[in-house]
Protein backbone atom coordinates (compact mmCIF):
# COMPACT_ATOMS: atom_id res chain seq x y z
CA UNK A 1 0.00 0.00 0.00
CA UNK A 2 1.05 3.47 -1.40
CA UNK A 3 1.96 6.10 2.16
CA UNK A 4 0.00 9.41 1.77
CA UNK A 5 0.95 12.63 3.63
CA UNK A 6 -0.81 14.05 6.19
CA UNK A 7 -1.76 17.30 7.22
CA UNK A 8 -4.12 16.32 10.12
CA UNK A 9 -2.17 15.77 13.71
CA UNK A 10 -5.71 14.95 15.98
CA UNK A 11 -4.98 11.01 15.45
CA UNK A 12 -1.23 11.41 16.46
CA UNK A 13 -1.60 13.15 19.41
CA UNK A 14 -4.81 11.00 20.45
CA UNK A 15 -1.91 8.05 20.31
CA UNK A 16 0.78 10.04 22.12
CA UNK A 17 -0.94 9.63 25.23
CA UNK A 18 -1.03 11.17 28.57
CA UNK A 19 0.12 11.18 32.04
CA UNK A 20 3.65 12.50 31.95
CA UNK A 21 5.03 15.89 32.17
CA UNK A 22 7.40 14.57 28.89
CA UNK A 23 4.63 13.28 27.23
CA UNK A 24 2.38 16.90 27.72
CA UNK A 25 5.65 18.93 26.56
CA UNK A 26 6.04 16.60 23.21
CA UNK A 27 2.35 17.36 22.46
CA UNK A 28 2.69 21.20 23.32
CA UNK A 29 5.47 20.79 20.68
CA UNK A 30 3.28 18.70 17.90
CA UNK A 31 0.49 21.09 18.37
CA UNK A 32 2.42 24.15 17.95
CA UNK A 33 4.62 22.98 14.79
CA UNK A 34 1.81 21.76 13.18
CA UNK A 35 0.80 24.45 10.58
CA UNK A 36 5.06 24.01 9.71
CA UNK A 37 4.92 20.21 9.04
CA UNK A 38 1.59 20.13 6.81
CA UNK A 39 3.19 23.44 4.88
CA UNK A 40 6.38 21.21 4.32
CA UNK A 41 4.73 17.81 3.67
CA UNK A 42 2.88 19.75 0.94
CA UNK A 43 5.99 20.91 -0.70
CA UNK A 44 7.39 17.63 -0.44
CA UNK A 45 4.84 15.74 -1.73
CA UNK A 46 5.07 18.02 -5.01
CA UNK A 47 8.65 17.33 -5.16
CA UNK A 48 8.26 13.69 -4.79
CA UNK A 49 5.31 13.69 -7.82
CA UNK A 50 6.96 10.51 -9.08
CA UNK A 51 7.82 8.32 -6.08
CA UNK A 52 6.46 5.23 -4.51
CA UNK A 53 6.23 5.80 -1.23
CA UNK A 54 5.02 2.14 0.31
CA UNK A 55 3.37 2.75 3.59
CA UNK A 56 5.37 0.82 5.83
CA UNK A 57 4.51 -0.81 9.88
CA UNK A 58 6.14 1.13 12.26
CA UNK A 59 6.75 0.69 16.23
CA UNK A 60 8.04 3.45 17.88
CA UNK A 61 8.86 2.42 21.38
CA UNK A 62 10.59 5.07 23.77
CA UNK A 63 12.75 3.16 26.08
CA UNK A 64 13.66 6.23 28.40
CA UNK A 65 10.64 7.36 28.94
CA UNK A 66 9.10 3.90 30.48
CA UNK A 67 8.70 3.47 34.26
CA UNK A 68 10.57 0.44 33.52
CA UNK A 69 13.80 2.17 32.61
CA UNK A 70 13.45 4.60 35.56
CA UNK A 71 11.94 7.59 33.53
CA UNK A 72 14.54 10.02 35.25
CA UNK A 73 13.78 12.89 32.20
CA UNK A 74 9.83 12.88 32.57
CA UNK A 75 9.54 14.44 36.55
CA UNK A 76 12.11 17.19 35.52
CA UNK A 77 10.47 18.36 31.96
CA UNK A 78 9.43 21.72 34.14
CA UNK A 79 12.65 21.89 36.54
CA UNK A 80 15.75 22.41 34.07
CA UNK A 81 16.30 18.90 33.18
CA UNK A 82 16.92 17.99 29.56
CA UNK A 83 14.66 18.50 26.70
CA UNK A 84 16.84 17.79 23.81
CA UNK A 85 15.62 14.25 23.43
CA UNK A 86 12.04 14.67 23.89
CA UNK A 87 12.13 17.83 21.28
CA UNK A 88 13.91 15.26 19.16
CA UNK A 89 11.29 11.84 19.47
CA UNK A 90 8.43 14.58 19.27
CA UNK A 91 9.72 15.53 16.02
CA UNK A 92 10.28 11.54 14.91
CA UNK A 93 6.55 10.99 16.19
CA UNK A 94 5.51 13.86 13.78
CA UNK A 95 7.70 13.45 10.70
CA UNK A 96 6.61 8.97 10.61
CA UNK A 97 2.97 10.37 10.98
CA UNK A 98 3.16 12.89 8.27
CA UNK A 99 4.34 10.81 5.79
CA UNK A 100 1.57 8.64 6.25
CA UNK A 101 3.06 5.23 7.82
CA UNK A 102 1.05 3.11 9.41
CA UNK A 103 2.42 4.06 13.53
CA UNK A 104 2.37 2.78 16.97
CA UNK A 105 3.64 4.16 19.74
CA UNK A 106 5.02 2.96 22.62
CA UNK A 107 6.03 4.20 26.34
CA UNK A 108 5.61 1.28 28.50
CA UNK A 109 6.73 -2.17 28.66
CA UNK A 110 2.41 -3.50 29.04
CA UNK A 111 1.85 -1.61 25.57
CA UNK A 112 5.40 -3.14 24.12
CA UNK A 113 4.16 -6.92 24.59
CA UNK A 114 0.67 -5.82 23.42
CA UNK A 115 1.41 -4.62 19.87
CA UNK A 116 4.33 -7.18 19.56
CA UNK A 117 1.77 -9.83 20.47
CA UNK A 118 3.87 -11.37 23.69
CA UNK A 119 1.31 -12.80 26.40
CA UNK A 120 1.09 -10.49 29.18
CA UNK A 121 3.09 -11.35 32.47
CA UNK A 122 5.53 -13.86 30.44
CA UNK A 123 8.66 -12.29 30.61
CA UNK A 124 11.61 -13.62 28.08
CA UNK A 125 9.31 -14.77 25.37
CA UNK A 126 10.50 -15.53 21.99
CA UNK A 127 8.09 -14.27 19.40
CA UNK A 128 7.05 -17.36 17.43
CA UNK A 129 4.91 -15.72 14.34
CA UNK A 130 6.62 -12.83 11.97
CA UNK A 131 7.23 -9.30 13.47
CA UNK A 132 4.21 -7.49 12.90
CA UNK A 133 6.17 -4.76 12.34
CA UNK A 134 8.63 -3.45 9.25
CA UNK A 135 10.38 -0.57 11.37
CA UNK A 136 11.13 -0.48 15.07
CA UNK A 137 12.37 2.85 16.26
CA UNK A 138 13.98 2.26 19.97
CA UNK A 139 16.92 3.87 22.28
CA UNK A 140 19.32 2.35 23.77
CA UNK A 141 16.81 1.37 26.67
CA UNK A 142 14.17 0.26 24.51
CA UNK A 143 17.03 -2.28 22.91
CA UNK A 144 17.62 -3.80 26.89
CA UNK A 145 13.99 -3.88 26.95
CA UNK A 146 13.36 -5.76 23.62
CA UNK A 147 16.12 -8.11 24.46
CA UNK A 148 14.67 -9.18 27.73
CA UNK A 149 11.39 -9.39 26.38
CA UNK A 150 11.97 -11.00 23.41
CA UNK A 151 14.94 -12.98 23.89
CA UNK A 152 16.23 -15.10 20.82
CA UNK A 153 13.83 -13.84 18.96
CA UNK A 154 15.32 -10.12 19.24
CA UNK A 155 18.26 -11.78 16.64
CA UNK A 156 16.42 -12.69 14.00
CA UNK A 157 14.58 -9.07 13.80
CA UNK A 158 16.99 -7.21 14.34
CA UNK A 159 17.36 -5.90 11.19
CA UNK A 160 14.51 -3.88 11.46
CA UNK A 161 14.99 -1.70 14.30
CA UNK A 162 16.24 1.88 14.46
CA UNK A 163 18.15 3.10 17.23
CA UNK A 164 17.62 6.35 18.42
CA UNK A 165 21.01 7.69 19.76
CA UNK A 166 22.03 11.26 20.64
CA UNK A 167 25.99 10.86 20.10
CA UNK A 168 26.16 8.28 18.39
CA UNK A 169 28.20 4.72 17.77
CA UNK A 170 31.13 3.73 16.46
CA UNK A 171 31.46 0.63 14.75
CA UNK A 172 34.20 -0.23 16.97
CA UNK A 173 32.28 0.03 20.06
CA UNK A 174 28.95 -1.72 18.40
CA UNK A 175 30.81 -5.19 17.48
CA UNK A 176 30.85 -7.09 20.79
CA UNK A 177 33.99 -9.53 19.57
CA UNK A 178 35.88 -6.73 18.49
CA UNK A 179 35.26 -4.14 21.56
CA UNK A 180 35.78 -6.84 24.15
CA UNK A 181 38.94 -7.89 22.51
CA UNK A 182 40.14 -4.39 21.79
CA UNK A 183 38.72 -2.16 25.01
CA UNK A 184 36.22 -0.49 23.24
CA UNK A 185 33.34 -2.23 25.49
CA UNK A 186 31.13 0.20 26.74
CA UNK A 187 27.69 -0.23 29.13
CA UNK A 188 25.98 0.77 25.91
CA UNK A 189 27.36 -0.53 22.43
CA UNK A 190 28.38 -4.08 21.73
CA UNK A 191 24.92 -4.73 20.03
CA UNK A 192 26.21 -6.02 16.31
CA UNK A 193 23.81 -3.81 14.34
CA UNK A 194 24.71 -2.14 11.34
CA UNK A 195 26.68 1.47 12.39
CA UNK A 196 23.57 3.14 9.62
CA UNK A 197 20.82 1.94 12.22
CA UNK A 198 22.15 4.06 15.15
CA UNK A 199 20.27 7.26 14.06
CA UNK A 200 21.95 10.47 15.93
CA UNK A 201 20.89 13.98 16.70
CA UNK A 202 23.54 15.74 14.60
CA UNK A 203 25.50 14.59 11.68
CA UNK A 204 28.28 13.71 13.82
CA UNK A 205 29.68 10.56 12.35
CA UNK A 206 28.66 9.17 8.73
CA UNK A 207 29.06 5.99 10.47
CA UNK A 208 25.64 6.59 11.68
CA UNK A 209 22.24 8.19 10.32
CA UNK A 210 21.50 11.12 10.40
CA UNK A 211 17.84 11.72 12.31
CA UNK A 212 17.93 15.29 13.24
CA UNK A 213 14.96 17.07 14.47
CA UNK A 214 13.35 20.87 13.63
CA UNK A 215 13.48 23.86 14.18
CA UNK A 216 10.87 26.69 13.88
CA UNK A 217 11.01 28.15 10.49
CA UNK A 218 10.04 31.86 9.78
CA UNK A 219 7.90 33.49 6.81
CA UNK A 220 9.17 36.63 5.16
CA UNK A 221 7.14 39.47 7.11
CA UNK A 222 8.32 37.83 10.64
CA UNK A 223 12.06 37.96 9.26
CA UNK A 224 11.88 40.96 8.82
CA UNK A 225 10.10 42.35 11.67
CA UNK A 226 13.11 39.86 13.71
CA UNK A 227 15.11 42.14 12.20
CA UNK A 228 14.17 45.16 12.42
CA UNK A 229 13.23 44.65 16.17
CA UNK A 230 16.60 43.28 17.68
CA UNK A 231 17.98 44.78 20.70
CA UNK A 232 21.49 45.39 20.07
CA UNK A 233 22.81 44.96 23.53
CA UNK A 234 20.80 42.27 24.90
CA UNK A 235 22.38 38.71 25.51
CA UNK A 236 20.61 35.29 26.56
CA UNK A 237 22.87 32.87 27.99
CA UNK A 238 21.90 29.05 27.59
CA UNK A 239 21.49 26.84 30.21
CA UNK A 240 18.17 26.41 32.04
CA UNK A 241 19.86 24.98 35.31
CA UNK A 242 22.27 26.48 37.46
CA UNK A 243 24.30 24.05 37.46
CA UNK A 244 25.63 24.98 34.23
CA UNK A 245 26.37 27.86 34.85
CA UNK A 246 29.34 26.80 37.57
CA UNK A 247 31.94 27.24 35.30
CA UNK A 248 35.04 28.40 36.32
CA UNK A 249 36.14 31.52 35.19
CA UNK A 250 32.55 32.51 34.48
CA UNK A 251 32.84 35.76 36.72
CA UNK A 252 35.85 37.25 34.55
CA UNK A 253 33.71 37.09 31.34
CA UNK A 254 30.17 37.79 32.55
CA UNK A 255 31.49 40.64 33.90
CA UNK A 256 32.86 41.75 30.81
CA UNK A 257 29.72 41.25 28.65
CA UNK A 258 27.99 42.54 31.13
CA UNK A 259 29.72 46.25 30.36
CA UNK A 260 28.60 45.79 26.99
CA UNK A 261 25.19 43.89 27.18
CA UNK A 262 22.30 43.36 29.17
CA UNK A 263 22.39 39.74 30.20
CA UNK A 264 19.08 37.72 30.27
CA UNK A 265 18.59 33.52 31.61
CA UNK A 266 16.15 31.29 31.92
CA UNK A 267 17.42 29.08 34.61
CA UNK A 268 15.07 26.85 36.59
CA UNK A 269 14.28 28.10 40.17
CA UNK A 270 12.37 27.13 42.78
CA UNK A 271 10.30 30.31 44.75
CA UNK A 272 11.87 29.78 48.22
CA UNK A 273 15.04 29.39 46.49
CA UNK A 274 15.79 31.80 43.80
CA UNK A 275 18.91 30.04 41.61
CA UNK A 276 22.43 30.92 42.27
CA UNK A 277 22.86 33.75 38.70
CA UNK A 278 24.92 36.85 39.12
CA UNK A 279 22.40 39.70 40.58
CA UNK A 280 22.56 41.29 37.46
CA UNK A 281 21.65 38.45 35.25
CA UNK A 282 17.93 38.98 34.53
CA UNK A 283 16.58 35.74 35.23
CA UNK A 284 13.29 34.50 33.16
CA UNK A 285 13.17 30.95 34.98
CA UNK A 286 12.43 28.43 32.58
CA UNK A 287 10.17 29.50 29.66
CA UNK A 288 7.57 27.68 27.48
CA UNK A 289 9.28 26.86 24.30
CA UNK A 290 7.44 29.48 22.29
CA UNK A 291 7.95 32.10 24.85
CA UNK A 292 11.90 31.08 24.59
CA UNK A 293 11.65 31.68 21.08
CA UNK A 294 10.10 35.34 21.77
CA UNK A 295 13.10 36.44 23.88
CA UNK A 296 15.86 34.80 21.29
CA UNK A 297 13.69 37.31 18.86
CA UNK A 298 14.62 39.91 20.48
CA UNK A 299 18.31 39.07 21.56
CA UNK A 300 21.41 39.73 19.52
CA UNK A 301 23.34 36.86 21.26
CA UNK A 302 23.07 33.46 22.47
CA UNK A 303 25.97 33.00 24.68
CA UNK A 304 26.75 29.11 25.73
CA UNK A 305 29.33 28.70 28.48
CA UNK A 306 29.88 24.76 27.37
CA UNK A 307 27.42 22.76 28.45
CA UNK A 308 25.04 21.61 27.79
CA UNK A 309 26.77 19.68 25.01
CA UNK A 310 25.16 19.54 21.18
CA UNK A 311 21.48 20.61 22.02
CA UNK A 312 18.66 21.83 19.77
CA UNK A 313 18.43 25.59 21.69
CA UNK A 314 21.74 26.98 19.35
CA UNK A 315 20.02 26.11 16.26
CA UNK A 316 16.53 27.42 17.60
CA UNK A 317 18.98 31.26 18.97
CA UNK A 318 20.00 31.07 15.05
CA UNK A 319 16.80 30.38 13.48
CA UNK A 320 15.48 33.65 15.13
CA UNK A 321 18.85 35.56 14.35
CA UNK A 322 20.49 35.44 17.26
CA UNK A 323 24.47 35.29 16.55
CA UNK A 324 25.51 31.98 18.72
CA UNK A 325 29.05 32.60 20.65
CA UNK A 326 30.41 29.59 22.26
CA UNK A 327 33.58 28.15 23.87
CA UNK A 328 36.29 26.15 21.88
CA UNK A 329 37.91 23.16 23.61
CA UNK A 330 41.33 22.77 24.16
CA UNK A 331 42.00 19.95 23.72
CA UNK A 332 38.78 18.49 22.84
CA UNK A 333 36.39 16.63 25.06
CA UNK A 334 35.70 13.00 24.38
CA UNK A 335 34.97 9.61 26.07
CA UNK A 336 38.71 9.57 27.03
CA UNK A 337 38.75 12.81 29.15
CA UNK A 338 35.58 14.29 30.21
CA UNK A 339 32.68 12.74 32.41
CA UNK A 340 29.75 13.77 30.72
CA UNK A 341 30.96 11.58 27.64
CA UNK A 342 32.96 8.36 29.39
CA UNK A 343 31.10 5.12 28.94
CA UNK A 344 29.36 6.70 25.60
CA UNK A 345 30.41 4.39 22.86
CA UNK A 346 32.16 6.63 20.54
CA UNK A 347 35.73 8.17 21.06
CA UNK A 348 34.58 11.77 18.91
CA UNK A 349 36.91 14.88 19.37
CA UNK A 350 34.33 17.42 20.62
CA UNK A 351 35.69 20.44 19.50
CA UNK A 352 33.54 23.48 21.33
CA UNK A 353 29.95 23.26 22.77
CA UNK A 354 28.31 23.05 19.67
CA UNK A 355 30.36 21.34 17.01
CA UNK A 356 27.74 21.20 14.10
CA UNK A 357 26.94 25.06 14.64
CA UNK A 358 31.17 25.21 14.53
CA UNK A 359 31.94 23.33 11.15
CA UNK A 360 28.24 23.56 9.78
CA UNK A 361 27.41 26.97 9.91
CA UNK A 362 30.08 28.69 11.02
CA UNK A 363 30.22 32.36 11.08
CA UNK A 364 28.67 35.08 11.08
CA UNK A 365 26.05 32.95 12.52
CA UNK A 366 28.46 31.43 15.28
CA UNK A 367 31.83 32.81 16.61
CA UNK A 368 33.72 30.04 18.59
CA UNK A 369 37.03 30.96 20.35
CA UNK A 370 38.50 30.74 23.19
CA UNK A 371 37.14 32.33 26.62
CA UNK A 372 40.13 32.19 28.45
CA UNK A 373 41.32 34.89 26.46
CA UNK A 374 40.03 38.04 28.29
CA UNK A 375 40.86 40.40 24.92
CA UNK A 376 39.50 38.22 22.40
CA UNK A 377 36.09 37.71 24.18
CA UNK A 378 35.83 41.35 24.73
CA UNK A 379 36.95 42.31 21.34
CA UNK A 380 34.21 39.77 20.03
CA UNK A 381 31.46 41.01 21.82
CA UNK A 382 32.52 44.17 20.68
CA UNK A 383 32.47 43.12 17.01
CA UNK A 384 28.64 40.93 17.59
CA UNK A 385 27.61 44.15 18.67
CA UNK A 386 28.16 45.74 15.37
CA UNK A 387 26.96 43.05 13.37
CA UNK A 388 23.80 42.57 11.15
CA UNK A 389 22.86 39.20 10.92
CA UNK A 390 19.80 37.34 9.46
CA UNK A 391 17.70 34.40 10.78
CA UNK A 392 19.12 31.23 9.55
CA UNK A 393 18.07 27.55 9.34
CA UNK A 394 19.71 24.94 7.72
CA UNK A 395 17.47 22.91 5.46
CA UNK A 396 18.35 19.55 7.49
CA UNK A 397 16.89 21.45 10.30
CA UNK A 398 13.71 22.44 8.27
CA UNK A 399 10.49 20.06 8.56
CA UNK A 400 10.60 19.82 4.78
CA UNK A 401 14.40 19.01 5.13
CA UNK A 402 13.53 16.00 8.18
CA UNK A 403 10.92 14.45 6.09
CA UNK A 404 12.65 14.04 3.10
CA UNK A 405 15.46 12.49 4.94
CA UNK A 406 13.26 10.44 6.80
CA UNK A 407 11.32 9.54 4.27
CA UNK A 408 14.59 8.49 2.17
CA UNK A 409 15.72 6.36 4.40
CA UNK A 410 12.84 4.74 5.23
CA UNK A 411 12.41 3.64 1.31
CA UNK A 412 16.10 3.06 0.54
CA UNK A 413 17.66 1.68 3.68
CA UNK A 414 17.49 -2.04 4.51
CA UNK A 415 19.05 -3.99 6.44
CA UNK A 416 17.64 -7.44 5.99
CA UNK A 417 18.60 -7.89 2.74
CA UNK A 418 21.41 -10.08 2.90
CA UNK A 419 24.76 -8.18 2.28
CA UNK A 420 26.26 -7.92 -0.98
CA UNK A 421 29.75 -10.13 -1.21
CA UNK A 422 32.70 -8.90 -1.61
CA UNK A 423 33.25 -8.06 -5.01
CA UNK A 424 35.62 -9.56 -7.65
CA UNK A 425 39.06 -8.92 -6.06
CA UNK A 426 40.41 -8.83 -9.52
CA UNK A 427 37.85 -6.60 -10.92
CA UNK A 428 39.57 -3.74 -12.68
CA UNK A 429 36.86 -1.26 -11.87
CA UNK A 430 38.90 1.58 -11.26
CA UNK A 431 40.21 1.45 -14.54
CA UNK A 432 43.58 3.38 -15.32
CA UNK A 433 41.96 6.41 -14.32
CA UNK A 434 44.77 8.70 -12.24
CA UNK A 435 43.54 11.07 -10.34
CA UNK A 436 39.55 11.99 -9.69
CA UNK A 437 38.93 8.21 -8.34
CA UNK A 438 35.47 8.91 -9.89
CA UNK A 439 34.32 5.66 -11.34
CA UNK A 440 35.06 5.44 -14.91
CA UNK A 441 30.86 4.72 -16.40
CA UNK A 442 32.26 1.42 -18.09
CA UNK A 443 34.34 0.34 -15.16
CA UNK A 444 33.83 -3.61 -14.13
CA UNK A 445 32.47 -3.05 -10.61
CA UNK A 446 29.92 -0.94 -12.16
CA UNK A 447 28.47 -4.10 -13.95
CA UNK A 448 29.26 -5.88 -11.07
CA UNK A 449 26.87 -4.11 -9.20
CA UNK A 450 23.96 -4.14 -11.90
CA UNK A 451 24.43 -7.40 -12.37
CA UNK A 452 24.14 -8.27 -8.54
CA UNK A 453 21.26 -6.20 -8.68
CA UNK A 454 19.51 -7.01 -5.45
CA UNK A 455 22.57 -5.96 -3.60
CA UNK A 456 22.97 -2.65 -5.78
CA UNK A 457 24.02 -0.16 -2.68
CA UNK A 458 22.34 3.21 -1.21
CA UNK A 459 23.50 5.73 -1.52
CA UNK A 460 23.77 4.36 -5.68
CA UNK A 461 27.82 3.72 -6.50
CA UNK A 462 27.67 6.88 -8.77
CA UNK A 463 28.24 8.80 -6.03
CA UNK A 464 31.56 6.81 -4.72
CA UNK A 465 34.67 9.08 -4.40
CA UNK A 466 38.01 6.63 -3.51
CA UNK A 467 40.83 8.79 -2.01
CA UNK A 468 43.59 7.67 0.68
CA UNK A 469 43.66 9.66 3.99
CA UNK A 470 47.33 11.23 4.93
CA UNK A 471 48.60 8.72 8.05
CA UNK A 472 46.90 9.86 11.56
CA UNK A 473 43.79 11.38 9.32
CA UNK A 474 40.30 9.60 9.75
CA UNK A 475 38.08 8.91 6.83
CA UNK A 476 35.27 10.97 8.57
CA UNK A 477 38.22 14.30 7.83
CA UNK A 478 39.83 12.95 4.75
CA UNK A 479 36.46 12.67 2.95
CA UNK A 480 35.18 16.63 4.58
CA UNK A 481 38.50 18.21 3.86
CA UNK A 482 37.82 17.12 -0.03
CA UNK A 483 34.28 18.87 0.29
CA UNK A 484 32.95 15.02 0.18
CA UNK A 485 31.33 12.91 3.37
CA UNK A 486 32.23 9.30 3.89
CA UNK A 487 30.19 7.04 3.26
CA UNK A 488 30.17 3.41 4.98
CA UNK A 489 27.80 1.99 2.68
CA UNK A 490 30.18 1.81 0.22
CA UNK A 491 32.85 0.46 1.99
CA UNK A 492 32.78 -2.96 0.73
CA UNK A 493 33.35 -1.97 -2.83
CA UNK A 494 36.46 -0.11 -2.12
CA UNK A 495 37.99 -3.23 0.09
CA UNK A 496 39.99 -4.58 -2.77
CA UNK A 497 43.50 -4.29 -3.72
CA UNK A 498 42.70 -3.03 -6.94
CA UNK A 499 41.46 0.12 -5.10
CA UNK A 500 45.34 0.50 -3.44
CA UNK A 501 46.87 0.32 -7.09
CA UNK A 502 44.13 2.67 -8.38
CA UNK A 503 45.30 5.40 -5.54
CA UNK A 504 49.20 4.53 -6.91
CA UNK A 505 49.91 2.33 -3.25
CA UNK A 506 52.09 -0.25 -3.55
CA UNK A 507 51.29 -3.25 -1.75
CA UNK A 508 54.13 -5.39 -0.79
CA UNK A 509 52.21 -7.95 0.95
CA UNK A 510 48.28 -7.88 1.50
CA UNK A 511 46.18 -9.19 4.69
CA UNK A 512 42.70 -9.32 5.38
CA UNK A 513 42.07 -8.56 9.56
CA UNK A 514 39.64 -7.23 11.66
CA UNK A 515 40.80 -4.03 12.30
CA UNK A 516 38.07 -0.91 12.24
CA UNK A 517 40.73 1.08 10.36
CA UNK A 518 40.54 -1.32 7.00
CA UNK A 519 40.87 -1.11 4.65
CA UNK A 520 44.49 0.54 4.65
CA UNK A 521 48.11 1.18 4.16
CA UNK A 522 51.05 1.01 6.07
CA UNK A 523 53.72 2.67 4.53
CA UNK A 524 56.40 1.60 6.76
CA UNK A 525 56.14 -1.77 5.95
CA UNK A 526 54.50 -1.18 2.23
CA UNK A 527 51.77 -3.87 3.47
CA UNK A 528 47.98 -3.37 2.42
CA UNK A 529 45.28 -4.67 4.98
CA UNK A 530 41.84 -5.26 3.61
CA UNK A 531 38.96 -5.72 5.80
CA UNK A 532 38.08 -9.10 7.06
CA UNK A 533 34.40 -8.22 8.75
CA UNK A 534 32.04 -5.46 7.11
CA UNK A 535 30.52 -4.91 10.63
CA UNK A 536 33.79 -2.91 11.51
CA UNK A 537 33.64 -0.67 8.22
CA UNK A 538 34.10 2.53 9.93
CA UNK A 539 34.95 6.05 9.17
CA UNK A 540 35.30 7.14 12.01
CA UNK A 541 39.08 6.26 13.89
CA UNK A 542 42.39 6.97 13.06
CA UNK A 543 46.33 6.26 13.50
CA UNK A 544 49.95 7.40 12.96
CA UNK A 545 50.49 3.90 11.33
CA UNK A 546 47.75 4.19 8.54
CA UNK A 547 47.00 5.23 5.29
CA UNK A 548 43.11 5.02 5.03
CA UNK A 549 41.36 3.96 2.23
CA UNK A 550 38.17 5.94 1.97
CA UNK A 551 34.86 5.68 -0.01
CA UNK A 552 33.50 9.41 0.18
CA UNK A 553 30.89 10.12 -1.99
CA UNK A 554 28.55 14.01 -2.62
CA UNK A 555 26.21 15.56 -0.76
CA UNK A 556 23.24 18.27 -1.23
CA UNK A 557 24.17 21.63 -0.04
CA UNK A 558 22.50 21.79 3.63
CA UNK A 559 21.00 17.87 3.41
CA UNK A 560 24.56 15.83 4.32
CA UNK A 561 22.48 12.53 4.56
CA UNK A 562 21.68 12.41 1.16
CA UNK A 563 23.40 12.51 -1.59
CA UNK A 564 22.78 14.33 -5.08
CA UNK A 565 21.29 10.78 -6.57
CA UNK A 566 19.90 9.73 -3.26
CA UNK A 567 16.61 10.57 -3.86
C1 LIG B 1 20.94 18.80 25.29
O1 LIG B 1 19.73 18.80 26.01
P1 LIG B 1 19.10 20.12 26.55
O2 LIG B 1 17.69 19.92 26.87
O3 LIG B 1 19.95 20.63 27.66
O4 LIG B 1 19.18 21.05 25.24
P2 LIG B 1 18.85 22.57 25.01
O5 LIG B 1 19.67 23.00 23.85
O6 LIG B 1 18.93 23.35 26.28
O7 LIG B 1 17.36 22.65 24.50
C2 LIG B 1 16.34 21.71 24.57
C3 LIG B 1 15.04 22.46 24.38
O8 LIG B 1 14.72 23.17 25.56
C4 LIG B 1 13.91 24.24 25.22
C5 LIG B 1 14.49 24.73 23.91
C6 LIG B 1 15.05 23.49 23.27
O9 LIG B 1 14.26 23.03 22.19
O10 LIG B 1 13.48 25.36 23.17
N1 LIG B 1 13.90 25.26 26.28
C7 LIG B 1 12.72 25.66 26.80
O11 LIG B 1 11.67 25.17 26.40
N2 LIG B 1 12.69 26.67 27.76
C8 LIG B 1 13.83 27.24 28.19
O12 LIG B 1 13.74 28.12 29.03
C9 LIG B 1 15.07 26.80 27.67
C10 LIG B 1 15.07 25.80 26.70
C11 LIG B 1 20.89 17.73 24.25
F1 LIG B 1 19.80 17.95 23.45
C12 LIG B 1 20.79 16.41 24.88
O13 LIG B 1 20.83 15.44 23.89
C13 LIG B 1 21.98 16.20 25.83
O14 LIG B 1 21.79 15.02 26.56
C14 LIG B 1 22.10 17.39 26.79
C15 LIG B 1 23.41 17.35 27.52
O15 LIG B 1 24.49 17.61 26.65
O16 LIG B 1 22.06 18.61 26.10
Amino acid sequence: MDAAFRSDIGALLEQVGAGKESLSFMKRRIRRMAAQWASAARRLDDKLRDHRREQKRILVHVGFLTEESGDVFSPKVLKGGPLGEMVQWADILTALHVLGHDLKISVSLKELHGFLGVPPGRGNCPLTGPLPFDLIYTDYHGLQQMKHHMGLSLRKHKCHIRVIDTFGTEPAYNHEEYATLHGYRTNWGYWNLRGQQYMTMFPHTPDNSFMGFVAEELNETERLNIQRNKVNNMAVVYGKDASMWKVSGKEKFLAILHRYMEIHGTVYYEAQRPPEVPAFVKNHGLLPQQELQQLLRKAKLFIGFGFPYEGPAPLEAIANGCIFLQPKFNPSHSSLNHDFFRGKPTSRKVSSQHPYAEQYIGRPHVITIDFNNSEEFESTVREIMRMNVKPFLPYEYTCEGMLERVHAYIQNQDFCRPEAPFPPVNSSWLGDAPGPFVLPPDSSILAWGANASSYAPWPPLSALRLLASPEGQSCVRACRRAGLVCEPALYRFINIREAFSALDLQCDGLESEMNHLFPAFSAEHAECGLQRDPLLFSCAGSSGRYRRLCPCRDYRVGQVALCRDCL
